[in-house]
């Protein structure tokens, strides 16, 4: 690991792509992988299902409840902004976080109904920048052992979030495929981050 001069906050590493990608446990492994390097490290992800407003997201993907395509979206974003300032604090002390899908899943999933685009994004804007996107790649096909029971698990459904995530990626984001082994996905993932992101950051600032 290169050493880094300037007096570093931890780094926000985004996890994205489709369901059953492999992004949960891709997502932990990098977490013991760099906690291994001495990096302090944290696992989150998005949605949060523990808070109230994640109840209701978890209510709504677990076809327990009906809501309206807008009403969903912007839970999905207050779930988000409800983790914020501590985001914020974690990374200021140094901790470097590992997200299981952020703002982009929220784009994605939603526009994939036929919201428009730019009324997506909107709540999204002012949570924090990640300083990497990792996209795992994987035709909708493909995904490891078939899907499960959830609202939005359906190959249809993912074939028009795997375009609207086309839509959304731009050359930041590193792309990973996923149909390789584990290991070989996680080889790759661990040299990104090495590479991109602990070796120097810069100070850039937090926020989008
Ligand atoms: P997961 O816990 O990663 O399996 O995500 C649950 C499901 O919710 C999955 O199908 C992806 C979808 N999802 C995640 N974040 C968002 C979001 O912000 N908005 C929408 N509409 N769907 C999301
Ligand atoms: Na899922
Ligand atoms: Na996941």
């Amino acid at each position: 690991l290169r050493a880094c001069n300037n007096e570093s906050r931890g780094a926000l590493i985004v996890l994205e792509g489709l369901d059953r990608c492999g992004k949960t446990s891709q997502s932990s492994r990098l977490v013991s992988y760099l906690e291994g390097l001495g990096h302090s490290t944290e696992l989150w992800r998005f949605p949060d299902r523990t808070t109230s407003v994640g109840q209701m997201i978890s209510a709504y993907l677990l076809n327990q409840s009906e809501l309206d395509d807008r009403t969903i979206h912007l839970l999905f974003s207050a779930n988000r902004w409800e983790k914020r300032s501590m985001m914020e604090t974690k990374l200021k002390a140094g901790t470097t976080l590992i997200v299981d899908r952020y703002s982009y899943s929220g784009v994605a999933f939603s526009s994939a109904k036929g919201v428009d685009l730019e009324w997506c994004k909107a709540p999204e804007i002012g949570l924090l920048a990640p300083d990497l996107v990792l996209y795992l790649d994987m035709p909708p096909e493909l995904l490891k052992g078939g899907y499960g029971d959830e609202r939005y698990e359906r190959l249809e459904f993912q074939k028009k979030v795997a375009q609207c995530y086309k839509i959304l990626r731009d050359p930041s984001w590193k792309m990973v495929d996923a149909c390789q082994p584990i290991e070989d996905v996680q080889k790759q993932l661990q040299k990104i981050v090495l590479d991109n992101v602990l070796a120097c950051r810069n100070g850039k600032p937090l926020s989008l």
